[in-house]
């Protein structure tokens, strides 16, 4: 079966979603292909912390009502480490604020609103081929409810993630990747308890990173730093409370309030980017060209500038036939993609334990909390960066 779209988008993640979207308002017709089922897409416990650009950018797109309604604004987090808290005031150091909305509620709003301006979405959509990015007609090819079908369009947006085929079809020989991998991992987990603290806490404990994020008033998003092969299966509820416990301030572990985990998964870190992030009439969005390590709280807002750029080249490209704009997405979208590499490396850093770290790096680590503490500029920049450099 041939199907014949505008914008052909690969993955049903908040980049492909979004972008599906904004199209729609543009009065650009897209069609979205995903591997998975809806349930399992909205099963994944991903980001939580919105930059403000991505709030404007979803309230744009009209798809901000239950976001404005149940979001909650914060001014500001915590840094605790070597004994010692730094609150960083987001709102008096750079005048903004951040979002704590979870991944999976932004997720499933943008599917209710494209199911109801009848965006056409396959679910379960396997073997996604992609052919011909470099003519004028490129199409995808895939397998969905046992038919072949295949989809012709004037463009292919390539929003499938980190292990996704997009990337791949970008010849090897054009294609240059930059990749670090961390000694350590995440272990998350979500539970129906009162959070913490109002704000998040970024702990750098000697004995390893520790977070403390919320979904909203009763649910709570704990994370620590495990070895990199550990094991879901090696921590209890119990065990992880107590880790928890002993890598937070003292006055914030007195009133942890522990429970049941309703959801628990270890995440591995690491900071990649692909270059070009356009080839042909392909073009890569979000996790299918870069990942961040989640210290920056960066991985969904960078795949929302992305979608910003890209979006507003297409726009240029129907309205006014100008290519330039597509063009130039690469080199524009890469530009704000290394800023948020550079800050997310510099968090991880500065917050974790490595096993491999001399005393040196151990004291410039301490020297990076003790500027925070003591200069307004050092706090100003970690707020700069943490709410959204502009696009
Ligand atoms: P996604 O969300 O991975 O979506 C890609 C979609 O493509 C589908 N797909 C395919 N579809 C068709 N055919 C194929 N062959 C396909 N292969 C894959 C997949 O099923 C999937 O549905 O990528 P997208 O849209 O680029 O979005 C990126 C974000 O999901 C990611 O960057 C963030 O979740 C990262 N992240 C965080 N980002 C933040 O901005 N703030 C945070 O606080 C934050 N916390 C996190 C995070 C990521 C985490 N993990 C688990 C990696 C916390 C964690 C623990
Ligand atoms: C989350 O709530 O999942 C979260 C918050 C901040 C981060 C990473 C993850 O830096």
């Amino acid at each position: 079966m041939k199907l014949r779209t505008q914008v052909g988008i690969i993955g049903g993640g908040p980049a492909g979603l979004l972008l599906a979207l904004k199209l729609f308002r543009s009065g650009i017709d897209s069609v979205v292909i995903e591997r998975r089922t809806r349930e399992y897409v909205l099963s994944r416990i991903r980001a939580g912390v919105l930059e403000w650009g991505t709030v404007e950018q979803l309230r744009n797109a009209s798809v901000n009502a239950r976001m404005d309604r149940e979001g909650l604004v914060h001014d500001g987090c915590t840094i605790f480490a070597n004994g010692k808290s730094v609150h960083i005031d987001f709102k008096k150091l750079v005048g903004k604020s951040v979002m704590i909305y979870g991944q999976t509620e932004i997720t499933r709003d943008l599917y209710n609103e494209l199911d109801t301006l009848g965006v056409l979405i396959f679910h379960g959509a396997e073997h996604a081929t992609l052919s011909d990015l470099d003519s004028e007609l490129p199409s995808i090819g895939f397998t969905h409810d046992g038919d072949k079908k295949r989809l012709d369009c004037d463009f292919v947006a390539g929003c499938d993630g980190f292990y996704g085929p997009s990337r791949q079809a970008i010849p090897a020989n054009e294609r240059r990747e930059f990749e670090k991998i961390y000694p350590f991992g995440w272990l998350g987990i979500l539970s129906e308890t009162v959070p913490v603290s109002e704000e998040l806490i970024y702990s750098g404990h000697e004995r390893g990173f520790a977070l403390c994020s919320m979904r909203n008033p009763s649910l709570s998003r704990y994370y620590i730093q495990v070895p990199l092969d550990d094991k879901v299966d090696n921590w209890s509820d119990d065990a992880f409370w107590n880790e928890l416990a002993l890598r937070l301030p003292k006055k914030a572990a007195a009133k942890l309030e522990t429970g049941r985990s309703v959801e628990k998964s270890i995440a591995p870190l690491r900071s990649f980017v692909s270059e070009p992030m356009s080839w042909g009439r392909l073009f890569l969005c979000g996790d299918a060209a870069h990942i961040v390590p989640p210290t920056g709280a960066k991985g969904l807002n960078l795949a929302t500038s992305d979608v910003y750029y890209l979006h507003k080249a297409l726009c240029a490209y129907y309205r006014h036939g100008d290519s330039q704009e597509l063009s130039r997405y690469s080199r524009a979208a890469l530009e704000r993609v290394w800023h948020a590499m550079r800050f997310s490396w510099r968090m991880t850093t500065m917050l974790h334990r490595f096993p491999e770290r001399s005393e040196f790096e151990n004291r410039i680590k301490a020297s990076e909390i003790e500027y925070l503490a003591t200069s307004r500029i050092g706090r100003q920049m970690l707020a700069e960066n943490y709410t959204g450099l502009p696009y």
